[in-house]
């Protein structure tokens, strides 16, 4: 059974709550048979670019994966800024950079790769 290694490594155009203050994005990725990970968060910004804290492995049946992306908030629970499933199923061998659409606005750039 292949590992999937999963880097996020952008967002572009993600949502705003309000029109005055930036989210700070992080993105969280989730299997049903996995646990879930959590890049580090970026601060106010719609276009968060990660170098670190942006890689995990998952060790997917053909499974979904469900990618979200939320606003990290201090005083208050984190928001939903939108989520898209993808299936691992689908995703070609060798390293890929798949742009994945949110069912809000905006999108995420992860790189796929099985080994
Ligand atoms: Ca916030």
């Amino acid at each position: 059974m292949s590992s999937l290694a999963c880097i996020v490594k952008s967002g572009s155009n993600l949502k705003m709550r309000d029109l005055i203050t930036p989210p700070d994005p992080y993105v969280k990725l989730s299997t049903a048979p996995g646990s879930p990970f959590s890049t580090s968060v970026k601060s106010n910004t719609v276009n968060p670019t990660w170098t670190s804290g942006n890689t995990h492995t998952f060790h997917p049946y053909d499974v979904n994966l469900l990618v979200e992306v939320w606003d990290k908030d201090i005083l208050s629970p984190d928001d939903l800024l939108g989520s898209a499933t993808v299936d691992t199923g689908t995703i070609p061998p060798g390293a890929n950079d798949m742009t994945i659409n949110l069912d809000t606005q905006g999108s995420v750039v992860i790189n796929f790769s099985y080994f």
